[in-house]
């Protein structure tokens, strides 16, 4: 937490003075500090030891970060699409914006304002969400925007809702980790997503303490785990019922804890009564003995911990499996117990901001609810417009892609910072959607796979060519500051949305300096759960960050020092008590079959990022191309070798790619990394009926030897 007044840390040279711009990684929610040095032409990537998160350990994704500077893929020219030929041609910023623009205009009104969707990204500055939400509401009067970080950890965001009245991925520090007993990870490969924090982990085994990982896979984080629990993908929520019930069998919950601190927890009782340890053994393929030895540790240690990751919450009962997590965690007495707790460790780089400030369909500044009337009323003051020009709530991002170029819905999208054609499930549907807009506008750092369809493409600046602020997993808000000129010809999302506001004709103002931006954001947010109101560039200049809430104070008083732990005496619901949710085991949307005998589950790799957009493109991180990851009895029945060409089909598409044949797989289970083209075809779009998150993590596939039909 920033103490105001101390000198900012600072890396030394040799020579003794302090060298490079302290900044952060461009990928993952960890937000790694670095420090960008000039030698010469070159940028280069050093440590920044004092930040706390990462202590100057860096993985290999984001020791090549500077890779893409000065690429040869990099735009730098606006692109439009010429109608004749249906090729690219390079164009002025100033043609490409009109065009948008009196595309716009003729689109809304033929067909009204929601015919303009806008999709945006967990990967953008909390000024560009920001930026965006109030663009879409207030210029374009859309109701129609939504983003990828509906994709990622929206489920787990939902249930913490739910269950403790507000979504703070991590309510307390990550280093908290170290200080607990046991650690349980459900469905998070944190050792090669998220390798710097694996320390924690190390630490914690260091002074004794004990780690549980459970994942289909024997992955390297589960390499290091006491005990590793390898479940049917899809059956956390069954695992997370035997647990609680095996605790009630032998008293092992705080009675006194729930009378105090939550509601609800005698129908959860009632709930978990018939998930006897064998019956989950059945359903889950976790023994009996294992599931009774969860609990046990669990009910042994008072400072016990529950992560989810993406393996538990990409699912269709996604938020009821967190929510059956947390039932275990509030059954333990653990959430606001120092170095306990419940947590989901969010990915993307601004993921945590990135779903508070706006850019989400249900949602407006400081993690407020367009349907809430005094938040609207609230919001409409900071932007200068009146609460029912708001628009209300638009549809989730899955949705809203499905419904482009139909009847229902809109004719034009707006991408920023998302590569849809690699990363949404149902991957040709919704390419072919793509293609049925009669505007597609991708604002983007490459040619993505995205961008390739687009009618106009705008180049924008990337992360080290620009300042703005990210709110890591922890809640921590940090300050990424710019350390180079952007090359001649791009522009920022921020001057992007501006422009497109002028030609629109909006008299509103939207400021392009993102430190002006975050006071804007900071004033829109204050009173809301997300509050940053107290937040400023200099408070986090070089430093540590900030934890939200951090709300203003009056001139003459102390700044709010921020909030690294949550929940300590009361949660975020009106009575300041937990909500225990009874929630349902039901199983994959699609079960295997006969035809298609095999779960699909899919994930990431670590020398990969995301859709690979911006990873695939660096010369020194490894691209080996989609790969299908099964076990050998798999393998041999099939007649299959290592590295053979398989190909993996589902009742939506096939693939084909080479086996990787490894023992540390469930035999009924195959994996495929998804930053390449093509797995996305095959997985399923069924949806969790409250967070809409896509059920990524699993499908049911067939399997054979070869690449021909
Ligand atoms: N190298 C790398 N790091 C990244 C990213 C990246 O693309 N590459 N992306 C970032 C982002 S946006 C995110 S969201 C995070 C994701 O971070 P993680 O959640 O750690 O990553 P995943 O590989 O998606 O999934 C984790 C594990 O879930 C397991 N799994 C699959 N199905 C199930 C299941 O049904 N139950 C359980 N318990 N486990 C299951 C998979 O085998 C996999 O090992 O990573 C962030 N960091
Ligand atoms: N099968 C399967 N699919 C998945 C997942 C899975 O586990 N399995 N995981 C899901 C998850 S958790 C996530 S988070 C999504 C992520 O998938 P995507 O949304 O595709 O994420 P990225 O690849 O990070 O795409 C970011 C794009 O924005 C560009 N970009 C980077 N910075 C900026 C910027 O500042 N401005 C603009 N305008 N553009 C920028 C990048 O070059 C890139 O093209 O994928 C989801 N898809
Ligand atoms: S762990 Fe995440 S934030 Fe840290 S260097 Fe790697 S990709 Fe960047
Ligand atoms: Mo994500």
């Amino acid at each position: 937490m920033t103490q105001p007044g101390t000198a900012p840390p600072r890396t030394r040279s040799t020579t003794g003075s302090p060298t490079g711009t302290a900044t952060h990684c461009p990928y993952c929610s960890l937000q790694c500090g670095m420090r960008l040095e000039r030698v010469g032409r070159t940028l280069n990537v050093a440590p920044w030891a004092e930040f706390p998160v990462n202590e100057g350990a860096l993985c290999r994704k984001g020791l090549t970060a500077t890779g893409l500077r000065g690429h040869r893929e990099r735009l730098t020219t606006p692109l439009v699409r010429d109608t004749t030929t249906g090729e690219f041609r390079a164009t002025s910023w100033d043609e490409a914006l009109d065009l948008i623009a009196s595309r716009i205009d003729t689109l809304q009104a033929e067909s009204g304002a929601d015919t303009i969707a806008v999709f945006g990204g967990g990967g953008l500055t909390n000024e560009k969400a920001y930026a965006l939400g109030k663009f879409t509401r207030t210029v374009l009067r859309s109701s129609q925007i939504d983003y990828n970080g509906r994709w990622c950890m929206s489920s787990a965001a939902a249930a913490s809702n739910k269950a403790f009245g507000l979504d703070r991925g991590l309510p307390f520090p990550l280093v908290d980790i170290e200080t607990a007993d046991v650690v349980v990870l459900v469905g998070s490969n944190m050792a090669e997503t998220m390798p710097p924090a694996a320390r924690h982990l190390d630490r914690l085994r260091e002074a004794g303490g004990q780690l549980v990982v459970i994942d289909p896979r024997r992955t390297p984080t589960a390499e290091r785990a006491d005990l590793a629990l390898q479940p049917v993908p899809g059956t956390d929520l069954a695992l997370a019922l035997g647990v609680l019930h095996h605790l009630l069998a032998v008293g092992a919950v705080d009675e006194d804890y729930l009378a105090e601190r939550t509601t609800g927890f005698e129908g959860v009782r009632l709930s978990v009564a018939a998930w006897w340890p064998e019956r989950v053994e059945r359903v889950t393929g976790v023994s009996a003995d294992d599931v009774r030895r969860l609990a046990d540790l669990l009910a042994a240690h008072p400072k016990a911990m529950i992560l989810t990751a993406r393996g538990a919450e990409q699912h269709a009962q996604g938020t009821d499996t967190v929510l059956a997590w947390i039932n275990v965690a509030l059954a333990l007495g653990l959430p606001g117990r120092p170095g306990a707790g419940y947590g989901c460790l969010t990915g993307q780089g601004n993921g945590q901001g990135g779903r508070e400030h706006g850019q989400k369909a249900d949602q407006l500044p400081g993690y407020r609810s367009i349907d809430d009337p005094v938040a609207r009323a609230h919001v409409a003051e900071v932007w200068g417009v009146t609460p029912e020009s708001i628009p209300g709530k638009g549809r989730s991002a899955y949705e809203l892609l499905e419904a482009l170029g139909t009847d229902e819905g809109s004719r034009a999208l707006l991408v920023f910072g998302s590569n849809i054609v690699v990363s949404a499930p149902n991957a040709e549907l919704i390419t072919q959607r793509l293609e049925a807009l009669d505007l597609l506008v991708v604002a983007d750092i490459v040619l993505s796979e995205t961008a390739a369809l687009a009618d106009v493409v705008l180049p924008v600046t990337q992360w080290a060519e620009e300042t703005g602020t990210m709110t890591n997993l922890e809640g921590r808000v940090i300050l990424r500051q710019r350390a180079v000129t952007p090359p001649e010809g791009v522009r920022s999302d921020l001057d992007v949305i501006a422009g497109l506001a002028t030609r629109l004709g909006s008299e509103l103002v939207f400021p392009t300096d993102p430190e002006t931006v975050f006071a804007e954001l900071g004033r829109a947010s204050a009173g809301g759960a997300a509050d940053y109101s107290g937040i400023t560039y200099d408070r986090i200049r070089d430093e540590r960050g900030v934890f939200w809430p951090c709300p203003a104070t009056p001139d003459d008083a102390e700044p709010h020092p921020g909030t690294p732990r949550l929940f300590a005496d009361s949660f975020g619901t009106p009575d300041g008590r937990a909500r225990c949710q009874v929630v349902e085991h039901r199983g994959p949307a699609e079960p295997t079959d006969s035809d298609y005998p095999l779960h699909l589950t899919t994930g990431r790799v670590l020398a990969q990022y995301q859709s690979g957009a911006q990873t695939r493109r660096i010369k020194d991180l490894p691209d080996t191309g989609a790969f299908v990851e099964m076990h050998p009895l798999v393998a041999l029945r099939l007649g299959i070798e290592d590295g053979n060409l398989v190909t993996l089909s589902t009742r939506r598409g096939e693939l084909r790619a080479p086996a990787r044949v490894v023992t540390t797989i469930r035999e009924d289970t195959v994996f495929v990394p998804f930053h390449w083209v093509g797995v996305n075809r095959l997985v399923n779009d069924a949806l969790d009926p409250s967070s809409r998150m896509p059920e990524f993590k699993v499908c049911a596939a067939a399997l054979r030897v070869g690449g021909h039909r």
